[in-house]
């Protein structure tokens, strides 16, 4: 353990705080779901080590506005952990694309970048692969995201050429992101957010669209109203794009499938190709974040790779995939993100996202 102050910026409630620096540490006990604290200082030095490299530390939440919550006891070895959040409408595909593009980075999706992926909190990490990834690569009904959640989904830890960079990601709901209420505690994960992945669904073809495009009016707006004193660099996905592989210029784009060198020019020229699809359906409000923030990159994705069928008439938004997921170009939205804030280093990546 260092002796050097640590200033940190919890993730989940969005307060600064020093770091604590005394020789505890607590274990999650699977069994009982709870959390243990330790004094470890007087462990021999290996266990020691393992316990700080699995355990955690709970945050103080000075402002006292949030339920106790635990940071991997890690976090605050690396500087300048990347937040990034989703912001969508709801049933608007962000819980299955933020799926799809974890598992792909895992899956070493971004080593030809030369970055290489770890879980960083193990705890949040199999609960996400538990809930999500698994059910995922069985084709089954991922639930829309519950109401009132305020944590992060997962942490990886990113190794690049230019170091260690901590990545969480915050996906909460449709629903929790439109509430104008400011005390909303899951909308709260904003104040903390170094990068938006803006998620766009073109309509589905059984559902009027009416409904959706006021929804999404309100959750981005609202997202963008709170994020406008800082300019951070934003990527906007239409997701579901597997519903326009018939249509250019999507279809082309879809086709190339996942891309593995950094292309500020190619990514240029496909936002300008999503840009002309959204202007051209009217999607006015889908276009807000890229007038609002000077680096933002358009993209075409899908998660499943198409159409899901209804488990239940009663609740036709949850859909199974008999044929399994094909996800594609789930990755891009997050390499202009890493480009835009540095993970990905270099000339190329200083000029993704600008004009
Ligand atoms: N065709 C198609 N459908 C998708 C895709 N991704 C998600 N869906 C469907 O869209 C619906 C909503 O997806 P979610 O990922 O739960 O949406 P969400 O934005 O997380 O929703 P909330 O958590 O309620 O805000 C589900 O019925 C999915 O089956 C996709 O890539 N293609
Ligand atoms: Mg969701
Ligand atoms: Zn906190």
């Amino acid at each position: 353990m260092t002796t050097r102050e640590r200033r940190v910026r919890c993730p989940i409630c969005a307060d600064e705080f020093t770091w604590p620096d005394d020789p505890t540490v607590w274990t999650y006990k699977e069994a009982d779901d709870s959390y243990e604290h330790f004094d470890i200082s007087g462990l021999p030095r290996v266990k020691q080590d393992d316990l700080v490299r699995n355990g955690y530390r709970q945050c103080p939440n000075p402002s006292g506005d949030a339920s106790v919550h635990y940071l991997p006891a890690t976090y605050a070895d690396y500087s300048d952990p990347l937040v990034i959040g989703l912001v969508g409408a709801p049933a608007s595909g962000k819980t299955h694309l933020l799926t799809a593009m974890i598992r792909q980075a895992y899956l070493n999706g971004l080593a030809s970048y030369g970055i290489s992926v770890a879980a960083l909190d193990f705890r949040r990490h199999v609960h996400f692969r538990e809930q999500y990834v698994k059910t995922f690569e069985r084709g089954g009904a991922l639930p829309g995201t519950s109401t009132g959640v305020t944590e992060a989904a997962d942490i990886l830890l990113l190794r690049g050429t230019t170091g260690e960079r901590p990545v969480v990601f915050f996906d909460v709901s449709g629903e929790d992101l439109q509430s104008t209420d400011v005390r909303n505690r899951s909308a709260r994960f904003l104040l903390g957010v170094n990068a938006v992945i803006f998620v766009h669904a073109p309509e589905d073809p059984l559902e009027t669209g009416q409904s959706a495009e006021a929804s999404e009016n309100r959750a981005f707006d609202l997202a963008i109203e709170r994020l406008r004193a800082r300019q951070v660099p934003v990527a906007i996905a239409v997701s579901k794009s597997d519903r326009l592989r018939y249509v250019p210029p999507a279809d082309r784009w879809l086709h190339r499938g996942d891309e593995r060198v950094l292309s500020a020019a190619r990514i240029h020229a496909e936002s300008a190709d999503v840009y002309a699809y959204l202007h051209h359906r009217g999607s006015a409000a889908s276009l807000r974040p890229f007038e609002a923030f000077p680096r933002c990159t358009l993209h075409f994705a899908s998660a499943s790779g198409g159409e899901g069928f209804p488990v239940d008439p009663d609740e036709p938004e949850v859909k199974f995939f008999p044929h399994g997921f094909r996800p594609t170009r789930v990755l891009e939205p997050l390499v202009s993100i890493l480009a835009m804030t540095g993970v990905i280093p270099g000339t190329e990546a200083e000029k993704v996202g600008r004009p």
